[in-house]
């Protein structure tokens, strides 16, 4: 079957939802192909920290309104060195905030809106592949869920589906450069159902590696820590967690509340950018074009920031005719995502320990400074709120 639009969107994560919506805004049609099923999708535990900008993204978009009730504002981090757990105040450094709220809740409120909106959304599909992108009629071809072989015919491709998606793959190797850096640990992270034993997240330095308390809601804690290369979840019992975690995040004073954990998962730690976001019709956008280190919370406000300028971008180039506008899509958006590259890189570094005497001594001195330097601290502020 041939299935006309305007835009193809590959993955249904939030880059391709906020886009999805952001152009329906703009009266430009789009099909949404997504190759895991719309329960996955919906419940797949992932981001927590929301930058002011992506807050006002989905204000703009028409579903904020459960993130004000719901969500959380933050004026600031604790940053913790044994002993020391030491408040940056976002607010007084820089004006600024960010907003605690799940990506589930933002996928779920993407879902509501697109079926208000009768948004066309292709689940479980199969066999993606992209064709004819250096023309002005590209096309996707792929598998329904019920196994029938379709045709988008579209005007541009949007390529949102994340690191191991298939658009990136369809740019021709010559015309691209990838730069990556895997790192030599990885988070294992759980979800608790239990009350937050912090007012704002933690993030600790301990010798034996780092921590991160994070929350979702009033009832529901999120917590990270260090973890080898390789390990296994298996090897992590409830209580291992939990007694791993005290230690790591321990204070005088202050007691890390415990619960039942209600998931678990390890993930690997990984910078990669791919210098090139467009090709032709095809436009890459979010993890598809570059992932980060979770440590500054960056990745979906990165997403979000492609989709804001990927959207104006194809409203220029499909109502107005604007190819210039369009060939400087990458430009613009590789200037936010070098930025948050280094300040992820930057941060992950300062807070993960790799067991050498020297490099911790050097990392504790750079904790201190961003502690006790207001320049510094402010510094952090501005690349973790996002300002320009
Ligand atoms: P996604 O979310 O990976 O969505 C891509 C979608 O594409 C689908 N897909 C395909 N669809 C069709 N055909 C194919 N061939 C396909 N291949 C893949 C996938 O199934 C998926 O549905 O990418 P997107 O939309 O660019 O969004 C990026 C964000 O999800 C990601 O950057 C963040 O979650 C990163 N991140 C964080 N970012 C923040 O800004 N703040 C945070 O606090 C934060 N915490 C985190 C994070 C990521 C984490 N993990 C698990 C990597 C915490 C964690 C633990
Ligand atoms: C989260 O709550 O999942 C989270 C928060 C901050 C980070 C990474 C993850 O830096």
């Amino acid at each position: 079957m041939i299935i006309k639009t305007r835009v193809a969107i590959i993955g249904a994560g939030p880059a391709g939802l906020i886009l999805s919506r952001y152009l329906a805004l703009h009266n430009i049609d789009t099909v949404v192909i997504e190759n895991r099923s719309r329960e996955y999708v919906q419940s797949r535990v992932r981001a927590g920290i929301l930058e002011t900008q992506l807050v006002a993204l989905l204000d703009e978009i028409g579903i904020g309104e459960r993130l004000h009730k719901e969500g959380f504002e933050h004026k600031g981090i604790y940053l913790q060195i044994p002993g020391n757990r030491h408040h940056i105040n976002f607010n007084d450094l820089v004006g600024q905030s960010v907003w605690a709220y799940g990506q589930t809740e933002i996928q779920r409120d993407l879902h509501t809106a697109s079926d208000a909106a009768g948004q066309q959304i292709y689940y479980e599909v199969s066999d993606v592949n992209l064709g004819e992108i250096n023309s002005t009629r590209p096309i996707v071809n792929f598998t329904d869920s019920e196994g029938n072989k379709q045709t988008i015919e579209c005007e541009a491709i949007a390529g949102c589906d994340g690191f191991w998606g298939v658009s990136r793959q369809a740019i021709p190797d010559v015309e691209v450069d990838c730069f990556e850096k895997v790192y030599p640990f990885s988070w294992l992270g759980i979800m608790a159902n239990v009350k937050p034993s912090v007012d704002e997240l933690v993030y600790a330095w301990h010798p034996k590696g780092f921590a991160l308390n994070s929350m979702r809601s009033e009832k529901v804690t999120r917590l990270y820590l260090q973890v080898d290369n390789g390990d296994q979840l298996s090897n992590w019992s409830d209580d291992r967690c939990w007694d791993e975690l005290s230690e790591r995040l321990a204070l005088d004073g202050w007691d890390l509340e415990r619960g039942p954990i209600t998931e678990k998962s390890i993930l690997a730690m990984r910078s990669f950018v791919s210098n090139k976001m467009q090709y032709g019709r095809l436009f890459l956008a979010g993890d598809a074009a570059h992932t980060v280190p979770p440590t500054g919370a960056k990745g979906l406000n990165l997403a979000a920031n492609d989709v804001r300028l990927l959207g104006e971008t194809l409203v220029e180039l499909l109502t107005k005719n604007n190819q210039a506008f369009a060939d400087d899509y990458s430009r613009k958006a590789l200037e936010k995502v070098w930025g948050a590259t280094r300040f992820s890189w930057w941060f992950t570094s300062m807070m993960h320990t790799n067991f050498d005497p020297f490099d911790a001594q050097l990392q504790l001195a750079q904790i201190n400074h961003v502690m006790n330097s207001k320049y510094a601290a402010a510094d952090l502020a501005e690349k973790y709120v996002g300002v320009r």
